[in-house]
């Protein structure tokens, strides 16, 4: 369990850490590889979500996923990629949140996760929980805990001489 204290300075304003969906760069399933290695070259992220035309959260592609399929051709030409669509090689989501205001969950799996997707009850992508945000608001906490709480060590006990 997170401390409340913690919890309550962390989880101001929830918004605040949340990228919304219009400045998330992302790809549909039915791009072709060729286009989803200009998009993940122009944004330069190296992992972004796939969306479905109505905005549902279908999976996510990493750039080494084109990569690997452009590396697999005999000179690697870029117009092979058109071949290949998105949905040949996304990976499935593993990890989602549909409220973020579950900073024990979001704190646990940012742990391994650069980014998590948000979606609302019927997967229809809000927006990503990056652990950059996260950190901001961790450092926030760092250096504002004590203008809203007292801390105080424990008494610990001192073993006998
Ligand atoms: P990565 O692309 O592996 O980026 C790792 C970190 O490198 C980012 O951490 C950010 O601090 C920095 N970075 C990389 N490319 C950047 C760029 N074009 N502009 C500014 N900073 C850049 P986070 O910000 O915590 O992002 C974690 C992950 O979330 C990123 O991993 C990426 O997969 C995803 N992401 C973040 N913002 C995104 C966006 N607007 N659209 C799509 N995906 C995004």
């Amino acid at each position: 369990m997170i401390d409340a204290a913690v919890e309550q300075l962390l989880r101001q304003d929830p918004k605040s850490y949340v990228i919304p969906a219009e400045v998330v760069a992302n790809v549909t399933a039915t791009n072709t590889l060729e286009h989803a290695l200009m998009v993940l070259s122009k944004v330069g992220y190296t992992r972004i979500p796939v969306l479905a035309p109505d905005d549902h959260l279908q999976g996510l592609l990493a750039l080494s996923d084109v990569t690997d399929n452009l590396l697999r051709v005999p000179g690697a030409a870029v117009e092979n990629l058109n071949q290949i669509l998105v949905s040949d090689v996304m990976r499935p989501v593993t990890h989602w949140v549909d409220d973020p205001t579950k900073l024990e969950k979001i704190l646990n799996l940012l742990v391994d996760e650069p980014f998590l997707p948000l979606v609302d009850d019927q997967m229809v992508f809000q927006g990503i929980i990056t652990r950059r945000e996260i950190l901001k608001r961790v450092n926030y906490l760092a250096h504002n805990l004590n203008r809203q709480y007292t801390v105080t060590p424990k008494m610990v006990d001192t073993p006998a001489n």
